[in-house]
């Protein structure tokens, strides 16, 4: 995954035509696009290979499983083309490995630690710094950190060394860019405040911005 602008577009857009758009529009301001199960519920999952064909796709399927189950999702998604998947860490060591070691060096493994929306607080936030040493443990390439909380982001930043934030929680859900930034993230990611834009482009740019200025 490249890391020039260091902004992930987060592609909720469920019709196809439109977020296919979007995607073209933003491939070039963006390091990478992810996709949830919005788009692959209502498209189908080739939007995975489709994608793909231009830019970084990161799959945030949130793969909460045992590690047979975690095996056959985080395989089918690679084989389609992904980059990197996004899975749970409360399943523990075992399902973590098996995503890590599915992957296999074809595409990274970011772990979920601490969510962003206020019921993230609830049961991952007092679980988060476990999670994290977990997943240092486990080899994942990264987390995924509130940018709704910056001094979460600063909490497993403190933790993980040099492996990977991604933080999700810019725009719509009301945390800054440049604030997750100078707090140890790495990648911004933002989807609604860009897919929903009248103008994805500027919008996009404005981010990328944001961040390059907190830099
Ligand atoms: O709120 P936005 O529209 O910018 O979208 C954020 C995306 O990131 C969305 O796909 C959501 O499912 C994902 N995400 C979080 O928002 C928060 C998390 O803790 C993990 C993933």
């Amino acid at each position: 995954m490249r890391m020039d602008s260091k902004l992930i577009l987060a592609l909720d857009e469920t019709d196809k035509d439109k977020a296919l758009g979007i995607a073209k529009q933003v491939s070039g301001i963006v390091d990478a696009v992810k996709i949830n199960w919005p788009l692959i519920l209502a498209v189908g999952p080739e939007m995975i290979n489709e994608l793909s064909r231009t830019v970084d796709v990161i799959c945030d399927f949130k793969v909460a499983d045992i590690p047979n189950t975690v095996r056959l999702i985080v395989g089918n998604a690679v084989n389609r083309g992904a980059s990197a998947v996004i899975v749970h860490a409360f399943t523990g060591g075992d399902s973590l490995r098996q995503a890590v070691d599915t992957a296999a060096g074809r595409a990274s493994i970011f772990a979920v630690t601490e969510m962003s929306h206020p019921g993230g607080a609830e049961f991952t936030a007092p679980n988060a710094e476990a999670m994290a040493k977990l997943g240092v443990e486990c080899g994942v390439s990264g987390f995924i950190a509130p940018a709704t909380r910056p001094d979460r982001i600063t909490a497993i930043r403190a933790i993980i060394g040099d492996k990977l934030i991604l933080s999700p929680g810019v725009g719509a859900q009301g945390g800054a860019a440049a604030a997750a930034i100078e707090a140890g993230a790495d990648y911004i990611i933002v989807g609604r405040a860009i897919y929903q834009a009248k103008d994805p482009v500027a919008v996009a740019k404005k981010f990328a911005t944001d961040i390059r200025t907190a830099l």
